[in-house]
């Protein structure tokens, strides 16, 4: 995991969506993503509103919305501009290039004008990545360097397939498309993973983010594990995700609050300062 204080990473790294993620960070000393899976635009925006000042990230899932509606993202979009965090559409792409491009970019729900990280698995093979790099990097693509790529090199849930091989490709990939490809959704930092394709470049500086925080909570009935902020930063999350830990708290901004504490410590920890 990164040794490094944001406030360097913000300086030092090629990728300027990233530099403002780990600026907002060091600003704001906050790694907390928060999960926002309610399902109308009200609780939504009402919530980004809330705990804005706390969190680095906002994620969505935008199709739980049971009202969807053009003032969703215009609402979202002014929020983030508020308080000064990204937007990340946990989407999680998953299919041939061809598709992935129409599912990004354009489509009922225009996922790339709106949200500023996406994410998607590698199950597909390589022409994933490719494909939304290339839709990314494109010309006459409207919002150039303001966008980024997780690839979900992991999974929280029990029995998870996205092990072995398919993490080790999951970094080969990332190296391989570092133009749009800013870090992995995963469990543990990355990079010292042996692959025979790729190897490790002097400046690279994969993002991490860790799904499955929660400081109440061992899993949930369905296959979720969860371990504490503090576990998921010392194996090397850069960015919590935590979703109802924070939302189902009886108080969320206390919750949120919590959360920024425990990660922000954890991280200083860490780094040594
Ligand atoms: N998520 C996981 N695990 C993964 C990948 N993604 O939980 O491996 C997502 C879920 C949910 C959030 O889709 O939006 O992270 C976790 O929510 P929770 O904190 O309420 O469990």
């Amino acid at each position: 995991s990164s040794k490094l204080p944001y406030g360097v990473r913000a300086k030092n790294h090629p990728n300027i969506l990233v530099r403002k993620l780990f600026a907002i960070a060091e600003a704001k000393k906050t790694n907390v993503t928060v999960s926002a899976d309610v399902t109308t635009t009200k609780e939504l925006l009402d919530l980004a509103d809330q705990l804005g000042p706390y969190i680095a990230v906002l994620k969505t899932h935008i199709d739980i919305l049971s009202d969807f509606s053009p003032e969703t993202t215009t609402g979202l979009k002014h929020l983030a501009q508020k308080h000064n965090f990204l937007i990340f559409e946990d989407r999680k792409f998953i299919d041939i290039g061809n598709t992935v491009q129409k599912q990004y970019h354009g489509g009922a729900l225009r996922i790339s004008e709106w949200s500023h990280i996406i994410n998607c698995a590698i199950l597909p093979g390589e022409g994933i990545v490719q494909a939304l790099t290339q839709t990314a990097t494109a010309d006459d693509f409207p919002y150039g360097n303001e966008r980024g790529l997780l690839i979900l090199a992991e999974m929280t849930s029990k029995g998870s397939l996205a092990k072995g091989e398919y993490t080790t490709r999951s970094v080969d990939y990332a190296r391989r498309y570092k133009k749009f490809v800013m870090g992995f959704v995963c469990n543990r930092a990355l990079t010292e993973e042996q692959s025979t394709e790729t190897s490790k470049s002097e400046d690279e500086d994969f993002v991490v983010f860790t799904t499955g925080v929660n400081l109440a909570s061992a899993g949930d009935a369905l296959g979720q594990q969860y371990q504490t902020p503090q576990s998921a930063v010392a194996r090397g999350a850069d960015f919590i995700i935590s979703g109802r830990g924070i939302y189902a708290a009886p108080d969320p901004v206390e919750a949120v609050k919590r959360y920024q504490e425990q990660g922000w410590n954890a991280y200083l920890e860490r780094v040594g300062l």
